[in-house]
């Protein structure tokens, strides 16, 4: 088994600043000795990640401008990575966005545009970017994306996110079947609750945060280094045989009843 990721190429989608769950799977490809691409959603994003992939060990990181939300983009995307890279070994996708007021109040109260616009940048993107990817992936490949407990139960508060992550879980798995054929791989992490930019404007997250410490099994919050652990292992040959699944990198705390 060879644990090193050097001479492999791996895109990063989603680093929004340092304690994105993106940037914690990036450093961690890294260590291993990556090659990485990230991709920035928009202008806004480029320099913050422009700026922390020169402290990482390998010097030669690449970026492309790719918004999940235009086909162009996403083929301009890929088109240009194939032609600078030729081939890549793996995805890490973790993207996602709702409406800041539909994440908060009723859930029955989610307006059609609402409810959209987070299955299209949550879900639907995730088969758009694997559809571009795969033809990149010549030698195999693995993808991660990253979900959540509120896809599989009622989570207070996540709402219309809930129903886009059940969304994404199955996209996963129907993916998983489409892409097995030509030895790629794709699972999800399902991630504890982690102070992120997403994790923004949470009013009572201080109190998940608390609940997760006082009730899970291993009574502590999980950080972003044991999420870029796991990617490493779903984006690496450690994970050979694994596909389709969701593993819950939470402390333990989704077993509880
Ligand atoms: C039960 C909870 C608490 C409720 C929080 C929900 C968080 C949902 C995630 C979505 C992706 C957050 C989101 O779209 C925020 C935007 O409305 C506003 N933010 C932005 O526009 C920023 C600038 C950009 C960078 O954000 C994005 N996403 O593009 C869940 C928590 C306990 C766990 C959690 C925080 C899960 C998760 O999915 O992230």
């Amino acid at each position: 088994m060879n644990f090193s990721l050097e001479g492999k190429t791996y895109v990063i989608m989603g680093v929004a600043n340092k304690r994105s769950l993106a940037w914690g799977i990036a450093k961690t490809l890294d260590e291993a000795g990556a090659d990485l691409i990230f991709t920035y959603a928009n202008e806004r994003f480029e320099k913050p990640v422009r700026q922390l992939a020169e402290t990482l060990k390998n010097k030669n990181s690449r970026f492309y401008l790719c918004d999940v939300t235009n086909d162009e983009s996403i083929d301009q995307a890929f088109e240009t990575i194939g032609e600078d890279v030729g081939s890549i070994a793996g995805l890490a996708h973790c993207i996602a966005f709702a409406d800041k007021n539909d994440l908060k109040g009723e859930f029955i109260d989610t307006s059609r545009d609402g409810y959209l616009l987070a299955h299209n940048i949550s879900a639907y993107s995730l088969v758009a970017v694997t559809r571009r990817a795969e033809k990149l992936m010549t030698d195999g490949g693995k993808i991660v994306t990253l979900t959540y407990l509120g896809g599989e139960r009622v989570v207070q508060n996540y709402n219309v996110m809930g129903v886009a992550k059940a969304s994404l879980d199955a996209t996963m798995k129907y993916l998983a079947n489409d892409i097995g054929k030509k030895n790629i791989r794709i699972n999800a992490i399902s991630a504890g609750p982690i102070r992120t930019l997403s994790a923004k404007g949470v009013g009572d997250f201080n109190s998940i945060l608390k609940d997760i410490e006082e009730k899970a099994p291993l009574r502590k919050a999980v950080t972003q280094e044991d999420v870029g652990a796991n990617a490493y292992y779903l984006l690496s040959d450690l994970s050979n045989g694994v596909t389709g699944e969701i593993i819950h990198v939470d402390s333990g705390y989704s077993i509880l009843g």
